[in-house]
This record gives structure tokens, sequence and C-alpha cells, in this order.
């Protein structure tokens, strides 16, 4: 007999798959983005299959790329999922509150933020509290390269290749290794 992981019925085998972005830039950084994925993953609608390495990248801001905030560092998993689009949007913001997120500021510094990059391949901006595909990941060289690591071969809903558009992004990324 097969045993199903605990707390990961068998169901799951029909949920939908989705990408999800992981932004941090205060705090301890990595343990954060590591608490999101496993409080995701807690979830019994949610199953986290694969998590990129961590990217070191300069914060974007409204402006251009500002030097003087913190460094993000960002990453990208992939899930498969019970809930609908929102209801997951639901759960990534009461992951980020619960991570000490402060919502001040359009792209303000913040200890977590989690978008939803895509969701089985939904292109839809019908509802602007999720726009699917996320409506800035194409240009975006920090969602676009850690998306490469766990899925080489990805393509973005209405854009076409990450790995295309990873080439053509100009924001800097570098891997993030931790100091021991
Ligand atoms: N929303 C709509 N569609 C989505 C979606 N697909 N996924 C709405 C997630 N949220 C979506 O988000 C603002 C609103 O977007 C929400 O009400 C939600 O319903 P937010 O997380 O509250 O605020 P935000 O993240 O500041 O706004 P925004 O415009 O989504 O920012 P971005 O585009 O996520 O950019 N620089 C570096 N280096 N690394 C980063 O990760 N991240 C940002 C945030 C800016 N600069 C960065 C990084
Ligand atoms: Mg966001």
């Amino acid at each position: 007999m097969n045993a199903a992981p605990l707390g990961k019925p068998v169901r799951m085998r029909v949920g939908s798959p989705a990408v999800l972005a992981f932004g941090s830039n205060l705090g301890d950084r990595a343990g954060t983005i590591r608490a999101a994925v496993d409080a995701l993953n807690a979830e019994a609608g949610v199953d986290v299959r694969a998590v990129s390495r961590l990217y070191e990248t300069p914060a974007l801001k409204p402006k251009g790329i500002d030097g003087d905030a913190p460094a993000y560092l960002n990453a990208v998993a992939l899930i498969h999922t019970l809930l609908d689009p929102l209801p997951l949007l639901e759960l990534v913001n009461a992951i980020e509150d619960g991570l000490g997120r402060v919502r001040e500021e359009r792209w303000g510094d913040r200890t977590i933020d989690i978008d939803i990059v895509d969701y089985g391949g939904i292109v839809s901006d019908d509802d602007p509290r999720i726009v699917l595909p996320h409506p800035r990941a194409h240009e975006r060289a920090f969602v676009l390269v850690p998306w490469l690591d766990v899925d080489p071969g990805a393509q973005l809903p209405g854009f076409g290749p990450v790995a295309e558009l990873a080439a053509r992004a100009i924001d800097p990324v570098r891997l993030w290794e931790e100091r021991p």
C-alpha cells in the first residue's frame, strides 16, 4: 500500500500547479523566506514541489534600482494546490502578515512579499486583486532566474519561454550563499 505523506492527502493529485515568488529585504531574509515556504507546505491544500536557490538582488523601486535600500533575497517555489487563485492569494497574504509584513509604501522595504506569478497558465486581469500571470514577472530577472532553477523549460503564459525573458531582463541577480 502506498502511504500518502502526513497531511498531504491523495486528493492533491487533482490540484492546480502554480508558481510563487518570494522577496525579502528586511530582517533575517533567508529565515523568513524559509518560514514562508514551510508555512505554505503546512497547509493541507498546498503541496510545495520545488524551491529555488536564493538570489541577492538590489531593491527595485518605482524610480529604478535603489542601491541605498537594503538588498533583497528572492526565490521561487513550484506548488500544487487545491485552492482557487483568490483563496491562495488570501493565504499568502495571511502568511505575509504572520511574518511581519507591513504595507505602507508601494514597493517599500518588507520582511516578505509572496506573489502568485502563474496559476495553471491562466491569463486574466478581470479582478485587480489577482492579475495572472503577475503583471511584472516577465521583465524581472529576480523572478525569472530563480524560476529557471526549478523549471528550466518554464513558459510564462502570454510571454513565452522564461529562459528567453530572463536573457532580456536587465536587473542584476546573483546567487546568494549563506555565510557560515
Ligand atoms: N495582486 C494582483 N495580482 C497579484 C498576483 N498575481 N500576486 C495585488 C500577488 N498579488 C497580486 O501587492 C499589491 C496588490 O497586488 C495586492 O493588493 C494584490 O491583491 P502587495 O504585496 O500588497 O504590495 P507590493 O508587493 O508592494 O505591490 P506590487 O505592486 O505587487 O509590488 P511587486 O510588483 O510585487 O513588487 N526588488 C527586488 N530586488 N526584489 C523584489 O522582490 N519586489 C517588489 C514588489 C519591488 N522591488 C523588488 C521586489
Ligand atoms: Mg506583492
